[in-house]
C-alpha cells in the first residue's frame, strides 16, 4: 500500500513566498491557545494566503472536538467521552455485496496495512486543523466484501448507545449519526478509515476505535465510532441532511465559493494560528479529487 510521507501533504505551501512563510510561522508561535468557538465564525472577504500547513498540536486535536453524541461543547467532549467502551468492537460490512462480513476491530488493525496520512480537516463552522492520522484505505476493505454492480453508495452508521452517549437521548437529531459517500468517493485513495492520531491509538473524542477521514469534504462527513458500513443503491440521507437540508447537502465538498446560508466559507481559522486563512477548493485536494465531480453542478450539489 502506498505510504504518503508527511512532507508531501502540503503542495500549496510551495506557492507562497519565503516572506509569507516567515509571517505564518511567527503567527503560529504567537498563538498556541485554542480559542472557544460558538457555531459559525463569520468572516469578511479577505486576500489572506492559504499559508503553510503545520501539524496541529496533539493537545488541540484531542481537546477541541465535535461529537454531538456526547456534548455540543467542543472543549467538554474529551471528558464526556473518557469512559466510552471501545473494546470489544465490531463493524458490520454488508448490503449489496457478495461477501458480507463482520470484522472485529483487532482484525481490521491486523488485516489492513496501517499507514500515516497527514490530512487537513476543515469543519463547516469555519475552523481547521492538520491531523496526522494512522489508518487504512476504505477501498481495501470494500474490495474484500466485493460490492455488486447494484451498489452505488456507501452508508455509514455510528454506534447507538444512549446509556454511554447522553446526546443520543436528545430528540433534536435523528440518531444514530449517519453519513454517506458515493461509491467512487469511497473507493478513492484519499478516503481513510482512521484508527490512530500521532501514532497513538485513536481516543474516544476523535471517534475511537474507527472513524472516517475524507479530507476534501467538510468535517461532518468524517463520521466517528462506526459500527456499520452498508453498500446501497440509493443516496443515503445523513443526520445533517435530516436536521437542516438547506444548510447541509450530501456532497459537502469544501468550497470557498458556496457560502453556508448563515456564513461565508471563503476563509477559515486554523487552530493554533492567529487570524484567518483562505479556504481552498476541495480543501486543497482538487488535483486529486476534482475529476470525480466533472459532471456535477457543485453549487446545486453542496
Ligand atoms: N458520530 C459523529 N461523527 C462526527 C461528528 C459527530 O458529532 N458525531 N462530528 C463531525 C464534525 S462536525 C467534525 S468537524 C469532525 C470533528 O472531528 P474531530 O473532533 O476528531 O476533530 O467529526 C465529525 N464526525
Ligand atoms: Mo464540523
Amino acid at each position: 500500500m502506498k505510504k504518503i510521507p508527511s512532507s508531501e501533504i502540503t503542495p500549496e505551501a510551495l506557492f507562497y513566498s519565503r516572506r509569507q512563510f516567515i509571517k505564518g510561522a511567527a503567527a503560529l508561535v504567537g498563538s498556541a491557545t485554542v480559542l472557544a468557538a460558538c457555531g459559525s465564525e463569520t468572516s469578511e472577504t479577505s486576500d489572506l494566503p492559504a499559508g503553510v500547513d503545520v501539524q496541529t498540536p496533539y493537545e488541540s486535536i484531542i481537546n477541541y472536538n465535535n461529537f454531538y453524541e456526547f456534548t455540543t461543547n467542543k472543549e467538554a467532549v474529551a471528558d464526556a467521552s473518557k469512559n466510552f467502551t471501545t473494546n470489544p468492537w465490531t463493524v458490520e460490512v454488508s448490503g449489496l455485496v457478495n461477501k458480507p462480513q463482520t470484522f472485529a476491530i483487532e482484525d481490521l488493525l491486523k488485516q489492513f496495512t496501517q499507514e500515516e496520512r497527514v490530512y487537513r480537516l476543515r469543519c463547516v463552522e469555519g475552523w481547521s486543523m492538520v491531523i496526522p492520522w494512522t489508518g487504512f484505505s476504505l477501498a481495501g476493505l470494500l474490495k474484500q466484501v466485493e460490492p455488486t454492480s447494484a451498489a452505488k453508495y456507501v452508508r455509514f452508521e455510528t454506534v447507538m448507545r444512549p446509556e454511554e452517549m447522553p446526546g443520543q437521548s436528545s430528540s433534536y437529531y435523528t440518531w444514530p449519526y449517519v453519513e454517506g459517500l458515493r461509491l467512487d468517493e469511497a473507493m478513492h485513495d484519499l478516503t481513510l478509515m482512521a484508527t490512530g492520531v500521532y501514532g497513538k491509538p485513536i481516543l474516544p473524542q476523535n471517534g475511537a476505535p474507527l472513524r472516517l477521514a475524507v479530507p476534501w469534504k467538510y468535517g461532518f462527513k468524517s463520521i466517528k465510532s462506526i459500527v456499520k458500513i452498508e453498500l446501497v443503491a440509493e443516496q443515503p440521507t445523513s443526520l445533517w441532511m435530516n436536521a437542516a437540508p438547506d444548510e447541509y447537502g450530501f456532497y459537502a465538498n469544501v468550497n470557498p465559493d458556496v457560502p453556508h446560508p448563515r456564513w461565508s466559507q471563503a476563509t477559515e481559522r486554523r487552530i493554533g494560528e492567529a487570524g484567518r486563512r483562505r479556504t481552498l477548493a476541495f480543501n486543497g485536494y482538487a488535483d486529486e479529487v476534482a475529476a470525480l465531480y466533472k459532471d456535477l453542478d457543485l453549487k446545486a450539489n453542496y
